[in-house]
C-alpha cells in the first residue's frame, strides 16, 4: 500500500507470518519484511525497565546523551581525520541502575538518553536464561537457508518516545525484534544510495546520510526528489528484517513512554561467484573499498576529493575525451558540459535523464549513472580545468591546480563547494546540518 504524507513515495513493508514461504523468499531476495508471530525472542517481551533493572546485572552500559531527540551515530576512531568534528551526542558508560534513575526521572531541559548495549555474558542469570530460550532452532535454520554468516551481536536498544536514529545503513543483515512500545522504521534500498548522500567513509559519520529527512534540502541534495521508501511500524513481537546495506531510519513512537528493541546482526553471506550486472549493494561495497584505499594511500582525507576529480575530469566528463564509443550519447551531450550550462545549473537538480538512471541495472545504463554523478559534480561548478578568465590559477589554501573562480579570486573545490558538499569542506562542522 502507498503511504502518502511524505516528500518521497513510500510503500508499506509487507507483514507476513514467519511460516509464510513468501516471507522466506523476501529474506532470500534481501527485501524487508515484518515477520509476525515469529516467537523468536518471546521471553524478552517482558524486558521492561523494571525487569531489566532487577535482572540485567551490574556491568556498565553504553548510553548516548543528546540535547535533542536525534541520536546520530559516529565512529570515535575516525574523529582524528576530522578535527573540527563535533560529537552530536555524548557517549556515556553507566550501570543499568544509573541509567534507570536518569531515564525515569528525566526532566525538560535535561539531555535525552538512549541505551545501546550489546548483550554480553555480564547479564544476570534470569536474562541469560531468557536469552538461551530464544527460538535458536528457527534462527539457525534461517541463517543456513539464506546463507548468512555468523551472528555477531545482539544490540539492546532502550529509547524514550520520540527518540530518532537518523537514516544510515549497516554492513550486516539485521533481524530487528521489537519488544516494548512501537517504532516507525523507514527503509530505502541500496539503489537509492547516491540519493541519500552518504558521508565519506573516513568521516566519523561514515554510513550515515548527510540528509535530514525531516528538512529535505532539494537544492543541496537534488536526488532526494527521486527517493522511494518502505515503511514499517513495528510493535511488541514483530520482527523486521532489515537487509544489509539498506538505509534505515528508526523513530520511537509516542504510543508508549519508551521503547525496547533487540537486534540480531549477522555477517553478510560469503562473497561467492560474482555475476553481472552487479547488485546495487555490491556497487556500494566497491565504492567503499576504493574510497578506503585512496584514504589509506594519501593518509589525508582532504586529498580524496581532489584525487577523484583528477581521475575523472577530462577523461570521462569532457566532450571529445578518448572514451569508448559505447558510452552513452548523453555523456557526450555537449549541452551538459557547456560553460553556460554549468553556470546556469549551479547546484540545481541534475537533468531527469541522468538522475533517473541511478540504480538501473543494465550495463549501458550504469555508464549513464556515472554521468549522473559527474554531471552533478559539474553543475556545481566544480572542476573546471581553467579559471573562467582562461588563466590557470592555484588556490592558495588547497594548492589545487583545478580551481573555480568565485568573486574574481580562485579557490579550490574544497573551499568553494562547502555548501554543496559540506562533508568535504574543512569547515564541515559549520556547514553541516544538525539532524
Ligand atoms: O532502533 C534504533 O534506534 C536503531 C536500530 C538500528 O539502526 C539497527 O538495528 O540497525
Amino acid at each position: 500500500m502507498e503511504i502518502e504524507d511524505k516528500f518521497y513515495t513510500c510503500e508499506e513493508v509487507p507483514r507476513l507470518s514467519f511460516q509464510d514461504a513468501k516471507a522466506m523468499q523476501l529474506i532470500a531476495d534481501e527485501k524487508p519484511v515484518v515477520l509476525t508471530h515469529a516467537h523468536i525472542c518471546e521471553p524478552a517481551l517482558k524486558w521492561d525497565l523494571k525487569y531489566l533493572l532487577e535482572h540485567i546485572g551490574d556491568a556498565e552500559h553504553v548510553v548516548f546523551a543528546s540535547c535533542s531527540n536525534v541520536f546520530k551515530y559516529y565512529d570515535d576512531q575516525k574523529i582524528k581525520f576530522c578535527p573540527q568534528f563535533e560529537r552530536p551526542t555524548e557517549k556515556l558508560a553507566m550501570t543499568f541502575k544509573e541509567f534507570y534513575q536518569r531515564f525515569n526521572n528525566w526532566k525538560p531541559g535535561e539531555k535525552k538518553l538512549y541505551l545501546q548495549q550489546s548483550l554480553s555474558s555480564t547479564v544476570g542469570p534470569k536474562v541469560a536464561a531468557d536469552f538461551v530460550s530464544f527460538n535458536w532452532l528457527w534462527l539457525t535454520n534461517l541463517q543456513k537457508l539464506v546463507n548468512w554468516g555468523a551472528l555477531t551481536s545482539n544490540l539492546l536498544l532502550i529509547a524514550a518516545k520520540g527518540g530518532l536514529t537518523p537514516v544510515h545503513y549497516d554492513e550486516q543483515q539485521n533481524l530487528f525484534c521489537q519488544l516494548i512500545g512501537q517504532k516507525k522504521v523507514t527503509l530505502f534500498s541500496p539503489e537509492h544510495h547516491n540519493r541519500l548522500y552518504p558521508h565519506p567513509v573516513y568521516h566519523p559519520h561514515d554510513r550515515q546520510s548527510q540528509v535530514d529527512l525531516s528538512k529535505p534540502n532539494f537544492s543541496l541534495y537534488p536526488g532526494l526528489r527521486h527517493l522511494h521508501g518502505h515503511e514499517a511500524i513495528v510493535g511488541p513481537g514483530d520482527v523486521l528484517y532489515i537487509p544489509i546495506y539498506w538505509w534505515h531510519q528508526v523513530e520511537s513512537l509516542n504510543t508508549h513512554p519508551y521503547t525496547v528493541s533487540l537486534n540480531f546482526w549477522y555477517k553478510a553471506p560469503p562473497a561467492d561467484n560474482i555475476s553481472y550486472p552487479l547488485l546495487p549493494r555490491q556497487e556500494v561495497v566497491i565504492m567503499r573499498n576504493i574510497e578506503k584505499m585512496i584514504v589509506d594511500v594519501f593518509k589525508e582525507p582532504s586529498q580524496v576529493d581532489h584525487f577523484f576529480q583528477s581521475l575523472t575530469l577530462g577523461r570521462y566528463t569532457v566532450q571529445g575525451a578518448d572514451v569508448p564509443a559505447t558510452l552513452s550519447a548523453s555523456l557526450m551531450n555537449p549541452e551538459l558540459f557547456s560553460k553556460e550550462h554549468l553556470n546556469d545549473q549551479k547546484r540545481e537538480e541534475p537533468s531527469k535523464d541522468s538522475d533517473k538512471l541511478v540504480g538501473v541495472q543494465a550495463r549501458g545504463a550504469r555508464k549513464k549513472k556515472i554521468v549522473g554523478k559527474n554531471s552533478s559534480a559539474n553543475v556545481r561548478g566544480e572542476g573546471s580545468a581553467h579559471a573562467k578568465d582562461g588563466t590557470n590559477s592555484t588556490c592558495s589554501c588547497h594548492e589545487t591546480s583545478n580551481p573555480v573562480v568565485e568573486n574574481g579570486s580562485p579557490s579550490c573545490t574544497c573551499c568553494s563547494s562547502c555548501s554543496s558538499s559540506p562533508s568535504l569542506c574543512k569547515n564541515y562542522s559549520h556547514a553541516s546540518q544538525s539532524s
